[in-house]
């Protein structure tokens, strides 16, 4: 399976100045800290070390924007939700990406992302709301599928669905289940991801893991 795209980081920003110029179409990723945005990123674009992954939540902390195969945008914004956050860094999360998300001319859509083991907390409530209000797209996606298996995947994934679902306005589609450790719902991702962008992906085979 074709498994690589050509990405390269372009820069980390705190605040709307610092971002760079809105030049491509843009997809961003949001979630609960830990919920494993930058690891499905990486496993995106298979490339284990583009994005900075952690065991420990709050890992990322600015709003990362990649380029990926010179035609798009990826962008890795700080996760939501970590309790431990001091006040002062809260308003900074606020400030990136909410000036992130109210005022990106090309951002085409946010994927949301949901752990398969908590389902749609009260933060992902409000985020989703968000979304809702700026009309921007979403796609929920159930992350660390690989954590569950059997019957109570199976029953996760039907909760989430019907949440997301009940939640409907704006939506993309369905859940796409994923795991970044198995390799799960990738395909899938990615696909919808090209109808975002309305073409089709050319993979490079060129790129390096
Ligand atoms: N088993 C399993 N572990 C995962 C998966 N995705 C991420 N993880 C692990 O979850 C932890 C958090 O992953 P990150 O990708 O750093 O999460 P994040 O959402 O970017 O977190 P912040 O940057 O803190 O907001 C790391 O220890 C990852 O290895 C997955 O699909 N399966
Ligand atoms: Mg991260």
């Amino acid at each position: 399976m074709p498994t690589n795209y050509h990405a390269e980081f372009i820069t980390g920003a705190v605040r709307a100045t610092q971002f760079p110029p809105a030049e491509l179409p843009e997809v961003a990723f949001v979630g609960r800290s830990n919920v494993g945005k930058s690891s499905l990123l990486n496993r995106l674009v298979g490339m284990r070390k583009l994005a900075r992954v952690s065991g420990t939540p709050g890992c990322t902390r600015e709003v990362n924007f990649f380029r990926v195969q010179g035609r798009w945008h990826f962008v890795d914004l700080p996760g939501y939700g970590y309790a431990q956050v001091p006040h002062q860094r809260r308003g900074g999360w606020e400030e990136s990406v909410g000036a992130y998300l109210t005022a990106r001319r090309d951002l085409r859509a946010v994927i949301v992302l949901l752990d398969i083991r908590r389902g749609v907390t009260d933060l992902d409530r409000q985020m989703i709301a968000w979304l809702q209000q700026l009309a921007t797209p979403w796609q929920p996606v159930a992350t660390k599928m690989d954590k569950l298996t059997g019957n109570k995947q199976r029953k996760a994934l039907t909760d989430l669905n019907a949440e997301s679902t009940r939640l409907g306005l704006f939506a993309l589609g369905p859940v796409i289940a994923c795991s970044a450790l198995n390799g799960l719902g990738i395909d899938a991702l990615r696909a919808r991801l090209a109808t975002l962008f309305d073409e089709k992906i050319q993979p490079d085979f060129s790129a390096k893991g």
